[in-house]
């Protein structure tokens, strides 16, 4: 775990003024990412999306370290093709300065469209860290469904209404396909535990080889809520365990965020608008099958990190 008090010496490389709505999850995500790598020399690759667009408006940019922006399908070979070039550099005495390398998207550019990119980076084995904004939908182009969005959530494209009720699909596990490229570092966080996400980064930059956090990002506008309460909001998702905390280190699970008492899932449901249609009587067993579902899929985890002690 990190230190508060140390933490704070760091440089901030994210600055303030980028154009992020007030309680953007991503732009937290960047900051803290940034701060966490201390004063190690970074560079930025992005997929278009809300983070790219709203902190690179020209001729201004948010960001104090080197930045590309790249297509939306391509952050993570963008991002593995700078580091193969720092590494023949690096060989041939060229260049001295250690440097780290950072891939972010979006879900839309991640769980979808910049899948195969993200999935050759990894098994190439480049030393860089993808980490994947999941605010569960494409918010940048008007909130519609991505293979993040989960069950009964309404989007533009899968909206609430008399033929259905928000998505139908259960969202893709894009963390357990990245466990499967069998890479040395893995994770889950949330926004609102902010020690737990750069303990996480700090892991994931100091290791020889790809790594990859998936970190889920509320985004105010497409989940409906009270931008103050991004990080409660954030926190709920891991003490339901609709998101949980946990990392798989050298195929090693950990929990690292164990809830002191498991919520029911409505308690993280109920706050966002993207859910109310959830709460009419006619889809109490939408509600229903959400809570078997995470029931189910926590038992597995804990398993799974009880088989590795
Ligand atoms: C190949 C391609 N398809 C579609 C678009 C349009 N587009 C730009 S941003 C965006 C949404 C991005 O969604 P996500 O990756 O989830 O990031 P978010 O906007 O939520 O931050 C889309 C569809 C594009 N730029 N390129």
């Amino acid at each position: 775990m990190v230190n508060l008090k140390d933490l704070s010496k760091n440089p901030e490389r994210v600055t303030g003024g980028h154009r992020l709505c007030a309680g953007c999850g991503a732009g937290i995500v960047a900051r803290q990412t940034l701060i966490a790598a201390g004063s190690t020399a970074v560079v930025v690759t992005s997929a278009t999306g809300c983070l790219e667009v709203s902190t690179t408006i020209f001729p201004y940019t948010a960001w104090k370290n080197s930045f590309f922006h790249s297509a939306f399908e391509n952050s993570a070979a963008t991002c593995s093709g700078i580091e193969a070039a720092y590494k023949s550099l690096k060989k041939q005495g060229r260049i001295s300065e250690d440097i780290r390398f950072i891939a972010f998207g979006g879900d839309g550019g991640t769980y979808d469209i910049g899948l195969q990119s993200l999935s050759g980076a990894m098994e190439r084995g480049h030393r860089m860290l993808y980490i994947c904004y999941n605010n569960e939908a494409y918010m940048n182009t008007g909130i519609q469904r991505s293979g993040a969005t989960p069950k009964g959530a309404h989007t533009t494209t899968a909206p609430a209404g008399k033929i259905c009720q928000g998505k139908e699909q259960n969202r893709k596990d894009l963390t357990q396909i990245m466990i499967a490229h069998n890479i040395p570092y893995v994770a889950q966080a949330c926004v609102g535990n902010w020690n737990d996400f750069i303990t996480k980064v700090q892991k994931a930059l100091d290791v020889n080889g790809p790594s990859f956090i998936n970190i889920l990002t509320p985004c105010r506008l497409g989940w409906n809520y009270k931008p103050e309460d991004t990080m409660s909001l954030a926190r709920l998702a891991v003490e339901t365990c609709i998101w949980p905390s946990f990392e798989v280190e050298n195929d090693v699970y950990k929990i690292n965020v164990m809830p002191k008492e498991k919520k029911p899932v409505v308690e993280f449901l109920k706050p966002q608008g993207r859910f109310k249609h959830l709460f009419k009587q006619e889809n109490a067993h939408i509600l229903e099958t959400i809570q078997k579902d995470i029931d189910k899929k926590w038992e597995i985890l804990k398993y799974r990190a009880s088989v590795n002690c």
